[in-house]
C-alpha cells in the first residue's frame, strides 16, 4: 500500500477527497471508483464505531483512495487507533496552538520523531507481514497529519503552527471558523473570505500543504487557485440529500 496522496501532494499536484459521515463501507468504495484521491472518514460528526471506520478503511483502500480519519479530539489514543487501523493519516479538529499542533505530529509518529506505541500485529502494519522495522520507517514517511485551522485563536497562532516540524499540513474547517467569527455559515462575508484566503497563502507560503473543506467543485477551483491542493468536496450526505429532494419534487409536480 502506497500513500498516493501523500506523493501526489509532494509533487504539487491537487488531491481530491470527500467526508464520509454517514458510513457504509460500500458507499465508501462505491465513491472510491469514481476517480477520488482520499476519503475523510469522519469521527467527530458521525456515530461511526471503531469497527466501522476499519471497514471504511478497507473499502478506501480496495477502490484505491488514501483512508484519512478525523479523529474526534486530538488524542493520542486515538491518533494511535487510527493509523493501527491502517489510515493513511489523520485530520485533527480544533487544534489552536503550536503546543498542541507538536502534541499531534508526536502522537502519531514513532521515534525518534514521536512517541507512538508500536505494534508490529496491527493491520496497519499488516498484521506481522510487514518487518517492524519496515513498518516503522514506513508509516512515519507516509502517514498524513493535518491539523485543522477553524479558530481565530487558530489563525492568531498560524505562523507558530505552520512553522512545527513534522506537520504536513493545516485543514480550514470553514463552518467552525466562521462560528468562532461570530458570522457562522456566511460563507460570502468579506471578512470570511479575506480570512480564508490568508490562511492558505501564509499555509502556501510556509511550505505546507493547505486542506480545506469545500461545499462544491466551484469553491473547491477557486481555492485551488488560492494554492490550497488538499480539497475535501463534500460529504455524503451533502451528495445523497439534494438527490432525494429533487426526486420527491419531481414526483411531486404529478
Ligand atoms: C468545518 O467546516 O468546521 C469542518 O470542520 C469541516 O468539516
Amino acid at each position: 500500500y502506497k500513500n498516493k496522496v501523500k506523493e501526489k501532494l509532494a509533487a504539487g499536484q491537487t488531491v481530491n477527497g470527500i467526508f464520509y459521515c454517514n458510513g457504509r463501507p460500500a458507499y465508501v468504495e462505491m465513491v472510491g471508483y469514481a476517480g477520488l484521491d482520499f476519503v475523510i472518514i469522519d469521527t467527530e460528526h458521525s456515530s461511526h464505531d471503531a469497527e466501522m471506520v476499519e471497514n471504511m478503511i478497507r473499502a478506501a483502500e480496495v477502490s484505491g483512495m488514501a483512508p484519512i480519519v478525523r479523529v474526534y479530539e486530538n488524542s493520542p489514543a486515538l491518533i494511535l487507533r487510527a493509523l493501527d487501523m491502517g489510515a493513511g493519516g489523520v485530520v485533527i479538529p480544533q487544534v489552536n496552538t503550536a503546543h498542541e499542533a507538536r502534541l499531534a505530529v508526536t502522537a502519531a509518529k514513532f521515534s525518534p520523531q514521536g512517541t507512538r506505541g508500536v505494534a508490529g500485529i496491527t493491520r496497519g502494519a499488516r498484521y506481522g507481514y510487514v518487518p517492524l522495522t519496515d513498518y516503522v520507517t514506513y508509516s512515519n514517511k507516509n502517514s498524513l497529519v493535518f491539523v485543522q485551522v477553524e479558530d481565530v485563536i487558530a489563525v492568531n497562532n498560524l505562523e507558530e503552527i505552520l512553522a512545527v516540524d513534522g506537520l504536513d499540513g493545516i485543514f480550514i474547517g470553514p463552518t467552525d471558523l466562521s462560528q468562532s467569527m461570530g458570522m457562522t455559515g456566511q460563507f460570502d462575508n468579506p471578512e470570511y473570505c479575506r480570512i480564508v484566503a490568508d490562511i492558505i497563502t501564509r499555509g502556501v507560503k510556509a511550505g505546507k500543504w493547505v486542506g480545506i473543506f469545500c461545499l462544491d467543485t466551484t469553491q473547491a477551483k477557486h481555492y485551488r487557485n488560492l494554492g490550497a491542493q488538499f480539497l475535501a468536496i463534500g460529504s455524503d450526505s451533502m451528495l445523497f440529500v439534494p438527490a432525494v429532494r429533487n426526486l420527491v419534487d419531481e414526483i411531486k409536480k404529478g
